[in-house]
């Protein structure tokens, strides 16, 4: 079944922006499974796929098909400017057009709206898979996914690993750049086949669907896709590989592996949407990518916004850990992302040096804590907590921690675990019940080519885990936030939240 909509997009598109010389058009075909790369029929997409790397990488950089040209659309590792010179020198060429177009667009990254990073990366893949189609001469394939948070496949899939960098056809799917074993910043030999979580046990262990529970999209700080974008997908990203390879924006589209890593991120989505999660309309908004010809397809996020518009479904669609959400709680959800703008306070802060201005909290080897004061005299936590209560009764309110402006100069390799409250000369590592999340550098170092963007705001939504505390009377008078570096930073790396750290209610 073809959507009319999509088609017309596709052909309207390819009028304005390719020369006429072009084939018409295929849209993305019949509707077709993606699989679990660990189940045969995954294997036997995997077969393709590596067929398909392969012949992109012969190609040159200037051919829309070729790998570099796929990667330099997530982000261009010198600069956009740079490598449209260094690729097309004055060469004037549809090609080159497109490039204009459409390198350096990964939405979230480089200070780029977050809202978009689940439907951008959605079209990127799609657009990625039917190009493998293409050069392979293959219309059946369909890109399977990694399944990290499936415990039997915390490694990367074998045939990304050593065992098979001499293998004639899997070969090519070997990148050698990728984390080698370092237990003192948290680091798992990836291409031996370790777990990249090796060193992350119990509530540390950062594969897992959590942040499938928020309810609500978000905004471009709050809500499953932020929070998705910076925990479950960060971390897959730094613990894959370092700041020449996944661990980095510019570099992490070289390693074949990101498509299998961002076919599962866009399963999830699928989903949180299965399970009752709603992704916001925005009708006439659109990204450019090369589509299967390599000719310029402009398509609309809205004809790719729930799964009955997709050409394409999982084989299996993970659920929320918690369970689907009841029409109940999504409504509530909603309500809540609409009451936020007018409801948005923050309750405790770090301490204000001058009015509006919270410190910034410099990060570094050592773990810290955090504590946080109220912004009147009645904002205590458990003030708050009793308030957030009888508020959630009338209009839906979320508990949020917020860490304003993450940012480093370049990647400081490690990333930092966040406790809440935890009780004076815990352990954290035992410290399950008081655990937030990971914050991870992955979009929070500039980029080649782009304006200091002060960095990027990490938000937890901690409603769940403060009522829990609270229900159990572990919450202490004062609020404090723990960081727990990994490691040590990289020299010269600065971490820094520079705009300190919040609780807001929202
Ligand atoms: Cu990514």
């Amino acid at each position: 079944m073809v959507n009319i909509t999509r088609r017309a997009t596709l052909l309207g598109s390819a009028a304005l922006a390719a020369s006429s010389t072009l084939p018409a058009l295929p849209a993305f075909g019949a509707p077709y499974v993606r699989s679990d790369v660990a189940t045969p029929e995954g294997q036997r997409m995997l077969a393709i796929y590596a067929q398909g790397v392969k012949l992109m990488k012969q190609r040159p950089v200037t051919d829309p098909l070729s790998w570099n040209f796929q990667w330099f659309i997530h982000a261009s590792p010198r600069g956009k400017a740079k490598e449209i010179s260094d690729a097309f020198g004055s060469t004037q060429s549809p090609a080159r057009q497109l490039a204009e177009a459409a390198w350096d667009t990964c939405q979230a990254h480089g200070g780029r709206p977050v809202e978009f990073f689940l439907p951008w990366h959605r079209l990127y893949v799609l657009c990625l898979e039917s190009i493998i189609r293409t050069v392979t001469k293959q219309p059946g394939f369909a890109l399977p996914y990694w399944n990290y948070t499936d415990p039997r496949y915390y490694a990367i899939p074998v045939q990304f690993q050593n065992a098979y960098r001499n293998d004639a056809l899997f070969g090519t799917l070997f990148q050698q750049n990728r984390n080698v074993n370092d237990p003192k910043n948290g680091y798992a030999d990836v291409n031996a086949g370790a777990p990249i979580n090796k060193y992350f046990p119990g509530s540390r262990n950062f594969l897992n669907l959590n942040n499938m529970n928020v309810p609500y999209y978000g905004n471009n700080r709050t809500g499953f896709n932020a929070e998705l974008n910076s925990q479950l997908h960060g971390s897959v990203h730094v613990y894959v590989g370092d700041q020449t390879n996944m661990g980095n924006v510019p570099t992490a589209a070289e390693d074949p592996i990101f498509w299998l890593h961002h076919c599962n991120i866009d399963r999830i989505l699928a989903g949180w949407n299965a399970a009752g999660g709603v992704t916001p309309s925005w009708p006439g908004k659109t990204f450019t990518f090369a589509g299967p010809q390599g000719q310029s397809v402009t398509l609309a996020i809205d004809n790719y916004r729930t799964n009955s518009q997709l050409p394409y479904s999982y084989d299996v669609l993970p659920v929320p850990p918690n369970g689907p959400f009841g029409a109940q709680a999504v409504a509530s959800a909603e309500a809540s992302t609409a009451t936020a703008k007018v409801q948005n306070v923050a309750l405790l802060q770090t301490s204000q040096p001058t009015p509006n201005a919270t410190a910034p909290v410099t990060l570094g080897a050592q773990a810290q804590k955090v504590e946080l004061q109220p912004t009147t005299p009645q904002n205590t936590l458990s003030n708050t907590l009793k308030t957030q209560k009888s508020l959630r009764a009338a209009a839906p309110q979320r508990l949020l921690l917020v860490l304003h402006g993450l940012h480093a100069k370049i990647h400081p390799g490690i990333t930092y675990q966040v406790y809440l409250n935890l009780p004076e000369g815990a352990k954290p590592e035992a410290s399950d019940a008081n655990y937030v999340g990971i914050v991870t550098f992955f979009d929070a170092v500039d980029m080649p080519g782009h304006a200091d963007h002060g960095g990027v705001d990490k938000v937890f939504d901690i409603t769940d885990l403060a009522a829990k505390l609270e229900a159990e009377g572990k919450n202490p008078e004062k609020a404090t936030v723990s960081l727990v570096p990994t490691g040590t930073p990289a020299q010269g790396s600065d971490p820094v939240i520079t705009g300190g750290i919040e609780l807001r209610s929202e």
